[in-house]
């Protein structure tokens, strides 16, 4: 396919509620957005760094920088045939996962809309609804949090994570399993933890967690492997797993017993093929985590979702845990049996609010192939 423009834009987006993690509170979401033009359609992809390196290298800035300066002119300079194809035009390029996705994505959001089918479908997706689970931030207090699982579990949500770090865990956990015992519990350190931490992690496995994530070093697989050995809950890796050999060492090491794929973090749906599929051929499970995206983002979760080895509940929920009003219609809504109906028409399956986008962005930024000057 011809590419015809790359517009790349910048929006703020107000979340309903401040995110806390470990490593920090999130309010306003910068994020920036890939609109690829070819042939007659519009594909768009949606950039999942975080405004500040902390989750990874990456942010709203580095993104943009590398996007405009580097991958957006190889992109605009080739003729990709597949959204698979993009592996090999970005292969110079080292690291910044996150900013190949934003173009990756949607040249394959453009293939599905041109070969008529919908996104999963050209994923090779098998499910037609994917099981849905939220993730709960660090609140003010545990009265507060467990008033926001009643909420969640009231709307249907299969799976309760909780964000955790040292000081609010196992009270946390004493308290919400002594009121639910039978949820599907989970949580998430995103590297909160250190290896001298392990008696204290050990404690978890009395509370039937469906597993820890990310407990020690962002770019570890060999304490996660000692970790685990002396732990019966099952650890997952997120921040580790930036591709499929890291997933085959990983499991190798016996690192983990679950991976949670974000397709930014693994640099776009290629790769998150490839890790679902060394991570099935394994049996290892795979689910699908969240990076508090807009509803682009949300619905290139959803198509990846429907692949068979997701088999758990992952962190795609509705939009109006979000945004007060998304930049997709239909909004992501979820059933009251806690899942997402997967869309069947051509392409992401929700239509982008143009309008809408236009009126929220703060920069944009239209790149052409370089030419060559003589
Ligand atoms: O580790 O899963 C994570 C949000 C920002 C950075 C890292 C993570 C998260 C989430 C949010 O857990 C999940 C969501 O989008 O609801
Ligand atoms: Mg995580």
């Amino acid at each position: 396919m011809k590419i015809d423009a790359i517009i790349l834009r910048e929006l703020h987006l107000p979340l309903v509620r401040p995110f806390e993690t470990s490593f920090g509170v999130t309010a306003n979401r910068r994020i920036v957005l890939a609109e690829v033009r070819s042939e007659g359609l519009t594909g768009w992809g949606e950039c999942t760094a975080g405004e500040h390196p902390f989750f990874s290298a990456e942010s709203t800035d580095s993104a943009w920088a590398v996007i405009v300066s580097e991958l957006g002119p190889m992109l605009a300079a080739s003729t990709p045939e597949h959204g698979g194809d993009c592996q090999k035009i970005f292969r110079l390029v080292r690291g910044n996962p996150m900013a190949r996705a934003t173009l990756e994505n949607a040249i394959w959001d453009l293939e599905a809309q041109r070969e008529g089918i919908s996104l999963s479908q050209l994923l090779g997706g098998v499910r037609d609804k994917i099981p849905c689970g939220v993730s709960l931030g660090i609140q003010a207090s545990i009265p507060e949090l467990m008033a926001i699982i009643e909420r969640e579990l009231a709307a249907g949500y299969q799976r309760i994570k909780l964000k955790c770090k040292p000081g609010w865990d196992l009270e946390v956990f004493e308290k919400v399993r002594s009121r639910w015992p039978g949820i599907m519990l989970s949580c998430d350190a995103n590297s909160a933890y250190r290896l001298r931490d392990a008696d204290h992690l050990v404690e978890f496995d009395a509370f039937d967690l469906l597993m820890i994530e990310q407990p020690l070093w962002h770019d570890d697989f060999y304490y996660h492997s000692m970790l685990q050995k002396r732990l019966e809950t099952p650890i997952c890796l997120d921040e580790s797993i930036r591709n499929r050999r890291d997933a085959l060492a990983a499991i190798e090491m016996e690192s983990c017993k679950i991976i949670n794929i974000k397709l930014g973090r693994v640099g776009g749906f290629s790769e998150a093929i490839a890790v679902h599929n060394a991570a099935q051929e394994r049996g290892i499970p795979v689910w699908c985590g969240g990076m508090l995206e807009s509803g682009i983002g949300r619905a290139h979760n959803i198509a990846l979702s429907a692949l068979e080895n997701f088999s758990l509940p992952g962190d795609v929920s509705a939009s109006a845990r979000y945004w007060r009003e998304d930049i997709v219609e239909p909004e992501i809504e979820v059933t009251s049996a806690g899942e997402i109906v997967i869309p069947d028409s051509p392409g992401r399956g929700y239509e982008v609010k143009t309008d809408l986008v236009e009126r929220l962005t703060v920069r944009k930024e239209e790149i052409r192939a370089l030419e060559l000057v003589g």
